[in-house]
């Protein structure tokens, strides 16, 4: 049985042979990183090798790319594959295609040999190590056919490097179970959708209802006193012995955007369960409660206001909001009614929710980065240094509709063309400033025509940076230069803001605390900024935050059904929470 402290006790050539099959016909890696031995962890090795790799020269690293064979091609054929991808090709049925799909994979790879000059290469295995579908694979494969050949490169790597952390876990037995764990569960709730195309979970739907019930469920069974606040939070107390403990809070959101990702939010409710399930299992129980919060809603959709969770937790709930109204002219207070509450007691009993900052410890939030920072870097995680603070407009602008084919170019009130410019004036204004960011990510011409002149266009304006000045600067340029384009242009106005939240720090001690946790695992500290909004934004308010981030994989693509991430990332995330939970001291 080889084990990590038989491979960092072996001589150089003796190491090098243990890992024979790890890295496709390419000895060179583990010889030239025996030097670095001993090392702390399975997670310090794999970023050992990695590393090897990644700098190598050019020629070394498309060596061992051309090293692969091509996925049901000819070795696979002649029965010339190492055992490793015979079993790896197996697993995900690659051995019992269609006639159509091996025409499809044999057409793939003929294609993508001759644009990139190196096999196609997947971890077949997939996110949970399980294995992939055919479909999934010729999928992916047809997809990243369309890379250039600099990205394709780095991601052919990339898939090299998973597939030697999965042959490396299969040699040293190591399973990432509580990873494993939170992505099943992260798939099963990943099914429910207000559609039935992709994964759309907006606020009291009845799939957000559903996954509650779920969240909820899977709480009690890992030994946690459960409710559903009014708003529709989860809230899970894994309880210290001591009733008069302090609380530390962990959680994230369980609504999603309209065809989103299966991790966003769901990644930081279920791996902290994952933990408490652990520790309850073991009859282990924390010097602190940890409370874990599903918050209901943070993204939005269906209300257009962010953080309705978060904000009734830190007592920010704005009641005003109960009137707001969904595209189906339902207002929040009916949604929350239609969820079981009482109408009369709803005020109350959203004041009810609010935490007392003397009783907790802090809150920390785990979450997929949502961008390609760590994939990069080839770093599984990362510590949070601040949230950018985002302002977040809805704007309506009038024009005339007219004849498209009569009305003289020159005397046009076109809304889109407005729009349009608006659209070019933020990207202009955000381009080039460092951690400055502007989006236009809903653009509309409501009931238009081919042959009329839009008459109305519908935008929002989503502007976010780390420094609240430089934000709130480009917000300020950015609406005087809408007015100067409808001024120009004959066009009216109209906008509402819906958000506005400061940029949030998070807390050095929790940082420094999470960033040990890391280093324990054998890995380095790696801090990086949130581009994106979180609960843990809003919880500033209330208490010191920190947030752990994962790897995204797929270029770190989010807010997309290709959001995914690894089992052994999730465990390694899951690992490190709960050393920062076991060496908390209160
Ligand atoms: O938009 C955001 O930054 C978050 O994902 N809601
Ligand atoms: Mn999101
Ligand atoms: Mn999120």
């Amino acid at each position: 049985m080889t084990t990590l402290f038989s491979l960092n006790t072996l001589d150089d050539a003796a190491f090098a042979a243990a890992l024979t099959g790890i890295y496709e016909h390419s000895p060179w890696i583990a010889e030239r990183a025996a030097p670095r031995r001993p090392f702390a962890t399975p997670a310090a090795l794999k970023l050992a090798l990695r590393e090897v790799v990644d700098s190598a020269a050019e020629d070394e690293q498309l060596s061992l790319l051309r090293a692969h064979p091509e996925l049901a091609g000819k070795a696979a054929i002649a029965g010339e594959l190492t055992e490793e991808s015979t079993s790896e090709q197996k697993a995900s049925g690659l051995n019992l295609c269609s006639p159509e799909e091996y025409a499809r994979l044999q057409e793939l790879n003929a294609v993508y040999n001759d644009k990139f000059g190196f096999p196609f290469i997947l971890a077949v295995k997939g996110p949970t190590g399980r294995g992939l579908t055919r479909g999934a694979i010729i999928e992916t494969f047809a997809r990243r056919l369309k890379n250039t050949r600099a990205d394709e490169f780095a991601e052919a790597l990339r898939q090299v490097h998973r597939i030697a952390e999965i042959r490396l876990n299969a040699l040293l037995g190591t399973e990432p179970a509580l990873g494993a764990q939170v992505m099943d569960w992260c798939e099963t709730i990943g099914t429910w959708s207000d559609d039935e195309n992709g994964l759309t979970c907006a606020y009291l739907t009845p799939a957000h209802r559903r996954t509650a019930a779920q969240i909820a469920d899977w709480m009690r069974q890992a030994g946690m006193i459960v409710h559903i606040d009014a708003v529709g939070n989860v809230a899970g107390r894994y309880a210290s012995n001591d009733p008069q403990a302090k609380t530390l809070m962990t959680g994230s959101h369980y609504d999603t955007v309209r065809n989103g990702g299966k991790y966003d939010g769901r990644l930081g409710i279920l791996l902290p369960i994952a933990i408490a399930a652990h520790l309850h299992a073991r009859g282990e129980r924390l010097p602190f409660h940890l409370d874990v919060v599903g918050f209901a809603e943070e993204e939005g959709v269906r209300f257009r206001s962010t953080f309705l969770g978060s904000s009734a937790i830190t007592g920010r709930f704005d009641a005003a909001l109960l009137d707001a109204v969904d595209a189906d002219g339902i207002t929040l207070r009916e949604a929350i009614v239609a969820a079981g509450h009482e109408l009369s007691a709803i005020p109350g009993a959203i004041s009810a929710i609010a935490r007392k900052r003397e009783d907790l410890l802090g809150f920390v939030e785990v979450h997929i980065e949502q961008g390609p920072v760590l994939l990069e870097r080839g770093l599984p995680l990362g510590v949070v240094t601040a949230i950018a603070g985002s302002s977040r407009y809805l704007v309506e602008l009038a024009g005339v509709a007219s004849h498209a084919g009569t009305t003289p170019m020159g005397m046009r009130r076109d809304a889109a063309a407005a729009a349009a410019e608006i659209v070019l004036l933020v990207e202009g204004r955000c381009t080039g400033v460092p951690a400055l960011v502007g989006t236009v990510g809903q653009l509309e011409v409501p009931g238009g025509s081919v042959n009329v002149i839009p008459g109305a266009c519908r935008l929002s304006l989503d502007i976010r940076a780390a420094d609240d000045a430089v934000r709130l600067a480009a917000v300020d340029d950015i609406l005087a230069g809408i007015s100067a384009i409808c001024a120009r242009r004959g066009i009216e106005e109209k906008l509402w803001k819906i958000v506005e939240a400061e940029a949030a720090p998070c807390a050095p001690r929790l940082m420094d605390a999470l960033g040990a946790a890391i280093e324990r695992q054998g890995l380095p500290r790696f801090d990086l900024l949130s581009g994106a909004g979180h609960d843990a934004m809003q919880m500033a308010q209330l208490t010191e935050v920190a947030m752990l981030f994962t790897r995204c994989g797929n270029g770190g693509i989010s807010h997309n059904p290709l959001e995914t991430m690894t089992a052994d990332d999730a465990e390694l995330a899951a690992q490190v929470l709960l050393d920062f939970l076991r060496s908390y001291a209160v």
